[in-house]
């Protein structure tokens, strides 16, 4: 029997890779995409089916996570089989600048989907799958984070999605429904938003190798995470829902980088080599053949409250569902890197923050 799953937040990175991996298993997929004066859809454009064809096997709906009876009404008419939550603010400096809307998106609106799941009686019948963050963890408690690492969140965001965590433990108590937290380390790809650190330093890269832009801009260069493939995460997600029981999942690579050093990643394979000179918000990167002055420091990237470092340990996803990740940090770097760079070499580039 074909499946039916309703993705939220399909126009983002993971949502575009999650529609992909369920069209290729044969699934009919529903996405809900929010109201933009201009195109959204972007990164699903190689998936998009013409409304008109006959019964076709991927649809996008208007919607909002902040709009319960449009979530309602989405719920019954698409009758998915399996939902996975991934629509967001996902921008932890975003966050500060608007707490309100985050929580009311990322943390009430996680209930707003169960709630609906609950009137309309599929709560027995329907699978969840929730995308919960490492940003949960903040403040270091423990190294590695495990699922059993106590929590410290450290933005609107990451408080936000805590109370989205744990509303989804409690359904899954309260009411017997398959739901699942995948705490996901961070995960980057070529489809990534331009304003999320790695992406911003690829493009760079890029953009100053074919001498698009002069300089780069950064904030905290002593953060650690652990960055993993977006591509390699949505087949965890999906695993999660197949398991026969609920449970909570880290998936993570359990390598753990500067971003000082993703920069050098990223410029070495633009063929810019950097060196280093100065320290915190004096630090500097300069091209280490020409001596030109490429990378600074700019406070105004600073957070109020940073989480400093990240590194997971995936164990428990690996034994119970057989996931693992298979790109490397470095690697990925490298094909965000050369993906940047064709884009770039044939179309006109934008700023970003
Ligand atoms: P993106 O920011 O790329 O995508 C977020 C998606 O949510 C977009 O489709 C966006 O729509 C949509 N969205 C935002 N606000 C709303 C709203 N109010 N109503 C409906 N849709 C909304 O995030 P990612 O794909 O990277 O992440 C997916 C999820 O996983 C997010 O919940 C994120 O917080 C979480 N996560 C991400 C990690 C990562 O490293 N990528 C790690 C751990 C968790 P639009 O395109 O219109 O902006
Ligand atoms: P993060 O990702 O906050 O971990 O959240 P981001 O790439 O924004 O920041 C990572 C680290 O880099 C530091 N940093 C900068 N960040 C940005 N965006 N811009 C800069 O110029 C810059 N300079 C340094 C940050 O301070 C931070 O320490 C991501 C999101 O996808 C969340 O939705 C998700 O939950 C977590 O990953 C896991």
């Amino acid at each position: 029997m074909t499946k039916t799953a309703l993705i939220t937040g399909v126009t983002g990175q993971d949502g575009a890779y999650l529609a992909q991996l369920l069209l290729d298993k044969g699934y009919r997929v529903h996405g809900l995409k929010r109201r933009s004066s201009s195109f959204n859809t972007g990164r699903i454009e190689n998936i998009y089916e013409d409304p008109h064809v006959d019964d076709p096997r991927f649809s996008l709906h208007y919607g909002d996570m902040t709009d319960s009876t449009n979530l309602i009404r989405l719920v019954q008419e698409t009758q998915p089989d399996e939902i996975y939550n991934l629509a967001a603010q996902s921008h932890v400096q975003v966050s500060f600048e608007t707490p309100e809307y985050t929580a009311n998106a990322d943390g009430i609106g996680t209930l707003r989907l169960l709630e609906a799941m609950r009137i309309l009686g599929m709560e027995k019948t329907t699978r969840f799958y929730q995308a919960s963050t490492s940003e949960l963890y903040g403040l270091v408690q423990e190294v590695p984070q495990k699922e059993t690492t106590p929590f410290y969140p450290r933005s609107p965001y990451a408080a936000a999605k805590l109370y989205a965590y744990w509303i989804v433990v409690n359904y899954r108590e309260a009411y017997g429904m398959h739901a699942s937290n995948g705490i996901l380390f961070n995960h980057e790809s070529p489809l990534r938003g331009e304003t999320f650190v790695t992406r911003k330093i690829t493009r760079a890269a890029a953009a100053i190798a074919l001498g698009r832009q002069d300089m780069l801009y950064l904030g905290n260069l002593d953060a650690r995470r652990d960055w993993g493939h977006a591509r390699e995460y949505v087949r965890g997600m999906w695993l999660m829902l197949q398991a026969d029981e609920p449970d909570d999942y880290v998936l993570a690579t359990g390598e753990t980088t500067p971003v000082r050093t993703f920069v050098e990643w990223a410029f070495e394979d633009a063929g810019i080599p950097l060196r280093w000179e100065g320290e915190g918000v004096d630090e500097k990167g300069y091209c280490r053949e020409t001596g030109k002055l490429l990378v600074a420091v700019d406070p105004r990237y600073f957070r109020p409250t940073e989480v400093e470092l990240l590194i997971g340990d995936p164990t428990k996803a690996q034994e119970k569902l057989g996931w693992k990740y298979e790109t490397s940090p470095r690697d990925l770097a490298r094909e965000m890197v050369q993906a940047d760079l064709e884009t770039m070499r044939t179309a006109p580039i934008g700023k970003g923050a």
